[in-house]
């Protein structure tokens, strides 16, 4: 097989990718290790932010979104004993926010891909990358017991943060930046009415998050230790222990259901650096990791792609390589923004089991900032609504 960019990974990075680059009449095969349902079944992102949808609709992707997506015009922050906070993004920042499974996103993504029949490989085995740094790279895999060999020009790696692409940069060449936090979230989602706002709250007990997918559907997420386990946490423990976090006005309020789905995430913050080797553009959860506090991930992964597709469109329609050759200092300028944003958040918000008292008593203070200074509340607003998109052509 032969295409223009190969493209590993069937997330919302890689299709988000393919689809641009179809709309430049670049072709594209997306190669993607699961199969479509494993892919929907991970629920993930709700948060994105004004540029994510501004690029989901300028790409014809934005109809469902339009009329599901919820706007969402800032954060409630509570804090026991302090009470809470309102950051208003749509006050400070004059843009609004909006609600939105990546599920949703990955669904309207395969159903635009079908729309024009794309070329996704699904069950794709040992992914392998060869000649990345030569002109004539090539992507290996296994497909329905067949070893297959599909040459490129670039290669994307779109595969996530367990995935392979990141690997084949010899590790002389690049730099990893990590910290990772003490703690974990647990995070339950359930078909009950959810509260009406984002709700981000800071308790002895830990840390928990209300969010929700829709009117009847709600996510919520509770800070756990890092060897929690899933089987320890039936629902009424569950519904028990967020009850226990929130205000008791509030805990009121919380309608407890059956959980339709449970999982435990790691917190860690996460850059490699540079985003390119040769022919080889890292894009997304691939190249960078954020915690969820501040909902950040799936919108790089959007910046990512914008910037990645609008060089690669310079490359094919002009010769121009400009563009290529700037991408990781672009993307990685609103990566380390959302990386800053979301580090804060997180230490913020959590309770660290080995903070010091001042470091306790610090944090509180923070929040009290917080709540008293309308310039404090103004740059977070304006770091929660995300920077906005650079525009390269
Ligand atoms: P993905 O979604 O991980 O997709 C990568 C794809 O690559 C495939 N793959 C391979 N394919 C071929 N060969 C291989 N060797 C491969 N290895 C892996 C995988 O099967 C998969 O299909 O990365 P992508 O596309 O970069 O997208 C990133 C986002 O998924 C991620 O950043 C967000 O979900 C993060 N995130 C949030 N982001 C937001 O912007 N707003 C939020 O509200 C938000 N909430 C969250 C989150 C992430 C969470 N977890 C579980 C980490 C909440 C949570 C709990
Ligand atoms: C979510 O809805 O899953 C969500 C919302 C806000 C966050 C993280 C996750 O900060």
């Amino acid at each position: 097989m032969r295409t223009q960019v190969a493209i590993i990974g069937g997330g919302p990075a890689g299709m988000l990718l393919s689809e641009i680059l179809h709309q430049h009449d670049i072709r594209s095969v997306v190669v993607e290790k699961h199969g479509r349902a494993h892919v929907l079944s991970r629920i993930r992102a709700g948060v994105l932010e004004p540029s994510t949808v501004d690029v989901l609709h300028r790409h014809g992707l934005g109809t469902r979104l339009a009329r599901d997506g919820k706007p969402h015009d800032g954060m409630r922050l509570v804090w026991a004993g302090r009470g809470d906070l309102f950051v208003d993004t749509l006050r400070h920042t004059g843009q609004r926010m909006t609600t939105y499974g990546q599920t949703s996103i990955q669904e309207d993504l395969f159903a635009a891909a079908d729309a024009r029949g794309a070329a996704l490989i699904t069950q794709a085995q040992n992914v392998q990358l060869h000649g990345i740094d030569g002109a004539q790279p090539c992507v290996t895999f296994t497909h329905d017991g067949q070893a297959q060999r599909l040459d490129c020009d670039f290669i994307a790696g779109c595969d996530g943060f367990h995935g392979v692409t990141r690997s084949a940069i010899p590790a002389a060449m690049t730099r990893e930046y990590t910290l990772s936090y003490p703690y974990a979230w647990l995070g339950v989602l359930a078909p009950v009415p959810p509260l009406p706002d984002i709700t981000y709250v800071h308790h002895p007990r830990g840390f928990a998050l209300a969010s929700s997918r829709s009117a009847t559907l709600s996510r919520y997420y509770l800070q756990t230790p890092l060897d929690a386990r899933i089987e320890d946490w039936p629902d009424d423990r569950f519904w028990d222990e967020l009850r226990q976090r929130f205000p008791s006005d509030w805990a009121r309020h919380i309608v407890a259901g059956p959980a339709t789905e449970k999982s435990l995430t790691t917190l860690r913050s996460f850059v490699v650096e540079p985003l390119r080797h040769g022919r080889l553009f890292l894009a997304g959860d691939a190249a960078h990791i954020v915690p969820p506090t501040g909902a950040k991930g799936l919108n790089l992964a959007v910046s990512d792609v914008f910037y990645l597709s609008r060089a690669l469109f310079a490359h094919y329609a002009r010769g121009d390589d400009s563009a290529l050759a700037r991408y990781g200092e672009t993307a990685l300028r609103r990566v380390w923004h959302a990386v800053r944003t979301s580090r804060y958040l997180t230490t913020l918000l959590h309770i660290d089991p080995a903070a010091t008292a001042f470091e306790r008593r610090a944090q509180d203070y923070e929040f009290e900032h917080l709540q008293t200074s309308v310039a404090a509340q103004a740059l977070l607003a304006a770091q929660y609504a995300g920077l906005p998109l650079e525009e390269l052509t």
